[in-house]
């Protein structure tokens, strides 16, 4: 694992990446058509994402490369990292089960890492947390018996974790997302903004379905360039944007949350 540095300031977080893979033209795809994904500007794309990390605060520490792997970029599915524990998932996509070891073994630097048991599914992706409550998407890569095993490791720390019904899309974070303390950022057409206790909620612009995975950092939003009118209900708000070019990786059915695993320090 190597680390960059911040510019300047101590970081405030951690962010654990791994490369673009050469293999990424074969990637796992569910509801998108396949379409040529350039690596090279895919892993020009993934650096330009790590350098907004950094200047947001996140000092990067890349998880060593698994060339052999085409989803490994998007490490967020292969853990959930809370500040009590960071918990291995079982990806859903057999394709994507060798990417974990390594993710754990970088994270055990930084939390007490647990797995999740062989007979269940689950992708990082399908888990927002908000405050205490961790809420996990009932997608097509993540098992009932998953969201139970969840449920059940996290009940020592007082996580209420609860089960969201979704439709049409990859993950739960693909159809909401967390864009401040008390708001969630959603397509209405995958999941109903009702699932989510106690938060507003931002629809995105129905011509950019998409637009609902942003992540973010140390109070900014990091969001793809490509859904300019839904940035734009995000600032009219007051909200911070930072965009960045993610088209190749939306071509590998991937958004800004995917390719980070965010560990406060
Ligand atoms: C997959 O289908 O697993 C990858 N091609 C994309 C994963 C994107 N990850 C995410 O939304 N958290």
């Amino acid at each position: 694992m190597n680390r960059s540095d911040t510019a300047g300031e101590p970081a405030r977080s951690i962010a654990l990446t791994r490369a673009v893979s050469p293999t990424i033209i074969e990637c796992e795809l569910t509801h998108l058509a396949r379409a040529p994904i350039d690596p090279v500007l895919a892993t020009e794309q993934h650096h330009a994402y790590e350098r907004a990390l950094e200047s947001l605060g996140c000092a990067v520490e890349r998880v060593a490369p698994a060339p052999e792997l085409p989803d490994a970029v998007f490490i967020e599915d292969t853990a959930i990292v809370l500040p009590e524990v960071a918990i291995i998932t079982r990806p859903g996509a057999q394709s994507r089960r060798a990417e974990t070891p390594a993710v754990a073994a970088a994270l055990s630097s930084f939390r007490e890492v647990r797995t999740m048991p062989a007979h269940v599914t689950l992708d990082g992706g399908d888990v927002l947390v908000i405050r205490r409550t961790i809420y996990v998407g009932a997608s097509e890569r993540s098992s009932a018996e998953g969201h139970a095993a969840l449920r059940h490791m996290l009940s020592r720390f007082g996580y209420d974790v609860r089960s969201v019904r979704m439709r049409d899309c990859l993950h739960l974070k693909t159809a909401v997302t967390l864009i401040a303390d008390d708001l969630v950022l959603h397509n209405p057409q995958w999941v109903d903004a009702m699932e989510f206790d106690g938060v507003n909620s931002l629809e995105v612009d129905p011509r950019e379905p998409f637009a609902s995975n942003a992540l973010r950092v140390n109070g900014v939003v990091l969001h793809d360039r490509a859904y300019a009118s839904t940035r734009e209900r995000m600032e009219r708000l007051g909200l911070r944007v930072h965009p960045i070019d993610a088209s190749e990786l939306a071509k590998a059915e991937g958004g800004v949350t995917c390719c980070s695993l965010i560990i406060e320090v």
